[in-house]
């Protein structure tokens, strides 16, 4: 029974209702409170985590107050809602992002400074969950950014790694990897819900039979048991809703040691609860190549456990019933990472919620809508059906049925047995393991790319028979990013400049950014606006000078190519042209060559010896290059360690060029491409992902492309490839691969880079060498854009002004209009 006192209390009494205290002064006093009775700190002791986690804790308490509102309006107006399930989540610091979404950053600098302190070193303080390996986990951030501000009814359910994305430092040029101990100092923006807490099986073996009702059942006898717990942290969207992002951390079930403790066996029980927790202990750090490792898909079914079983009991909190569960709920698969879901919920429905298997099927299928994130065979899910039936028993014989019917279905249309086997969710050829992208597929109603070019292809493809005898089923939401947190957090002068000139009413709507246009040929405004570039690259060559040693001058044209170090992304053929330019200045034909500094970051997965080699390349291309005096004051190279969102947030801002440059038809969309053009870089890049929409937004006019296409790409591979003849043919490109091999770049090691050279000359699968002098041609335009100030000024302007597309907000308004069919509800 509710009480009815706190109610009132809280309604009338200004909590959830009233006001948020906002001022200058109230968050000053709220500030020193959390700072004395929060923390329990005198000033003399206090750190500056210290008073950047009391911050946190005042600023937490106004976010939860949106999340409170929204919910109880959610639940007032019973709307259709969304869960968003994804393995990954990189929502970047919380603290800069929360005061943008207050509106008072202004109000809490100046308190801040009323009490000595300065916002932008509390800001720094704050560690990042790195919850993610790259563009797939930032993409689900910004969609909360984006869901949060738009109203939608929604729920994030993720894993609450102990250890996220490693750290990596760079040693004598080699990526070191240690443990992300993010969890370190605290996490003020958390919230643990010991009473939401699910149980999770794992072995064991299934049994049928007739239950007491006299129909057939079957029961699952695990061997292992373990709980689920929520961690929430409330994501707050701009002067908007506030909605949650619930983690679920592993611990060991109490019951669960009684007996081995009775038997005396202390030591053996505490053994067996730390082997509970260490499910959810560290994020795999492979980016789209999968080692089909037990622990890891513990994790997913872990997560989708405790997901589902909370989605469920949300929708009969309402009072609703189980068979509707469609009818209020969308699941949004983000990737193959939570499909077992497909799976689970038939689980839950039919042996635990006693529904007959048609029924269940068809909530299920109407339940589900699944988001594809890439064409990449080693990045397509398989599970070992051995594997998986000792892990799952239960989930290998639903989805043994499930594909039983499906493929009866087939097999009712006449289709072949080599179409049936190709389509089937089992793989037999090999060993036989579970397709995890059909099973998706299979189980959802929806299932979308992420650009343009990407679904296209994932329907002529990847899930071409799918897309054939489903044609609707098959949709594209391009990908977004959150430009509050990308523009107007981290590039405040430029946000300002801008707002200057056409208001403010872009951070809700980034179409207004047209109205740049105007500007573009503004001489005044063009200086305004180069100066703030300057300046941003002033601030990061300091980081530079701190973090990689190297000194940079500011003026020189930044040349930028920050994502995971992957050979589909071509880092190796930035590296290329980088010896061109130093080969040329060295033969003293260097003039047109513009005065560039070449920017690199990202990790390298800690099982990938090409990517790996591929960061000592740069390393040494860099050493070689800032060490030589005829080149240095033309050329810098500068490999920045520990790629991050806080670190890209400064990135961004400073960057002239935005390398793209991926080979066409790999990149499913690319996220950094939208981040650097919505702050004025221009892209030299291929017809790839999103950076084909790119182009068509800002006009071609303003984009540097160069390469092949994807189906040039195709037809290259048909006509049988052979990458030495371009090595034979080529002289400049021959000179720059025997440099590889030479030892110049090695101290005489011969051997070092003789696997890049190889595989560049034997296999080269990524085209380098087809693409090479076409990416050398485009960069000569780019310097010698680059000369002409006024000219790069103005393509700048114009990219900004032609981002709108490109918001987490349009993104997230196209889900809701072709997937999720809902209706925005914004607090008040
Ligand atoms: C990435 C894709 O590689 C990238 O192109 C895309 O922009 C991003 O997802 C967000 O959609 N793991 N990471 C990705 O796909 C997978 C799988």
């Amino acid at each position: 029974t509710p009480n009815k006192k706190i109610e009132s209390y809280f309604s009338s009494n200004g909590i959830v209702s009233g006001k948020l205290g906002l001022s200058k002064d109230e968050i000053k006093d709220s500030f020193l409170e959390k700072t004395f009775y929060g923390l329990g700190r005198i000033p003399a002791l206090a750190t500056q985590n210290d008073f950047y986690t009391a911050m946190a804790f005042a600023i937490r308490d106004r976010v939860l107050r949106q999340f409170v509102r929204s919910t109880q309006q959610f639940n007032e107006k019973d709307a259709r809602g969304v869960a968003y399930l994804s393995a990954e989540y990189l929502p970047g610091p919380h603290l800069g992002n929360n005061l943008l979404s207050l509106e008072i950053i202004k109000e809490t600098r100046e308190a801040l400074a009323e009490v000595n302190l300065d916002l932008d070193e509390i800001l720094d303080q704050e560690v990042e969950p790195g919850l993610g390996n790259g563009g797939l986990g930032r993409l689900a951030s910004c969609y909360m950014d984006a869901m949060a501000t738009l109203g939608i009814p929604s729920i994030a359910y993720g894993i609450r790694y102990e250890f996220g994305i490693f750290k990596q430092e760079i040693r004598d040029g080699w990526q070191e990897e240690s443990t992300d101990k993010w969890l370190h100092y605290g996490n003020p923006w958390e919230i643990v819900r010991p009473e939401i807490a699910y149980e999770v099986h794992f072995g064991g073996k299934t049994e049928s039979g007739i239950d007491e009702k006299g129909n057939y059942s079957v029961a699952w006898n695990a061997d292992t048991v373990i709980k689920g717990v929520a961690y929430d942290t409330p994501i707050l969207g701009y002067k908007s809703n506030g909605i949650i992002m619930r983690l679920w951390k592993a611990e060991a079930i109490e019951s669960f040691d009684f007996s081995i403790y009775n038997s005396g066996d202390y030591y053996k029980a505490v053994e067996k609860k730390m082997r509970s927790e260490n499910l959810t202990k560290v994020l795999y750090p492979n980016d789209e190549n999968l080692q089909g490792k037990e622990l890891r898909l513990k994790q997913q079914y872990f997560f989708v456990c405790c997901s589902l079983k909370d989605t469920i009991r949300l929708h009969l909190l309402q009072g609703r019933k189980l068979d509707q569960l469609h009818d209020k709920f969308t699941i949004q698969l983000n990737d193959t990472h939570p499909s077992i879901a497909v799976a689970e919920l038939m689980r839950l429905l039919v042996d635990e919620h006693k529904m007959e298997w048609e029924k269940a099927w068809h909530v299920t299928r109407h339940t589900f809508a699944y988001t594809n994130h890439t064409l990449l065979p080693e990045a397509l899910e398989k599970w070992s059906i051995d594997l998986f039936g000792r892990l799952l028993p239960r989930h290998l014989e639903i989805i043994y049925e499930i594909n039983s019917r499906f493929l009866n279905e087939l097999r009712e249309l006449q289709y072949s047995a080599n179409k049936i086997a190709r389509m089937s969710l089992i793989e037999e050829s090999g060993e036989p393991s579970i397709r995890m992208a059909h099973l998706a597929t299979v189980g959802s109603f929806k299932v979308n790319g992420v650009s343009a070019l990407h679904s296209r292809l994932l329907k002529e493809q990847v899930l071409n028979d799918f897309a054939e005898l489903w044609p609707d089923k098959f949709t594209n939401v391009t990908n977004g990013i959150s430009h509050r947190r990308f523009l107007v957090v981290s590039n405040p002068a430029l946000s300002d400049l801008i707002s200057e000139k056409i208001g403010r009413d872009w951070l809700t709507d980034l179409y207004k950014l047209k109205g740049l246009e105007a500007f573009a040929e503004d001489e005044d405004f063009q200086k305004k606006w180069m100066d703030i570039k300057l300046e941003n690259k002033k601030a990061l060559s300091k980081h530079i000078e701190e973090y990689a040693g190297v000194k940079i001058d500011p003026t020189m044209m930044f040349d930028v190519q920050v994502k995971r170090i992957h050979e589909y992304k071509r880092q190796h053929l930035k590296v290329l042209h980088i010896l061109s330019l130093y080969r040329r200045i060295k033969k003293g034909e260097g003039e047109r060559i513009s005065p560039t500094a070449f920017i690199f970051a990202g990790k390298a997965a800690p099982g990938y010896f090409m990517a790996k080699r591929i960061i000592k390349l740069i390393s040494s291309v860099a050493d070689l290059v800032n060490k030589d005096p005829d080149v240095n004051g033309k050329l810098k190279v500068v490999f920045i360690p520990n790629f991050n969102v806080k670190l890209a947030q400064r990135i961004y801002p400073a960057s002239d060029l935005s390398e793209q440059i991926s080979m066409a038809g790999k990149e499913a969309s690319g996220t950094g491409n939208m981040k650097f053009a919505l702050n004025g870089a221009l892209t030299v890049g291929t017809l790839d992902g999103a950076n084909v929409e790119i182009r068509d937004e800002v006009g071609k006019e303003n984009f540097f492309l160069f390469g092949l296409t994807t189906e040039e790409v195709q037809q290259t591979r048909q006509d049988g490839y052979r990458p030495s003849e371009y090595y034979e043919q080529n002289k400049e490109l021959q000179g720059i691969l025997d440099m590889l091999i030479s030892g110049e770049l090695s101290n005489g090691d011969t051997e070092l880079f003789k696997p890049i050279f190889e595989n560049l000359l034997q296999q080269d699968p990524y085209l380098l060498l087809k693409d090479y002098q076409s990416y050398i041609d485009c960069q000569e335009e780019i310097h010698e854009a680059w000369r002409k100030p006024k000219e790069w000024a103005r393509m700048s302007i114009l990219n900004v002004a032609n981002m709108g597309k490109f918001s987490s907000d349009r993104s997230i308004q196209d889900y809701v209009e072709k997937i999720w069919n809902l209706q925005p509800i914004k607090a008040d």
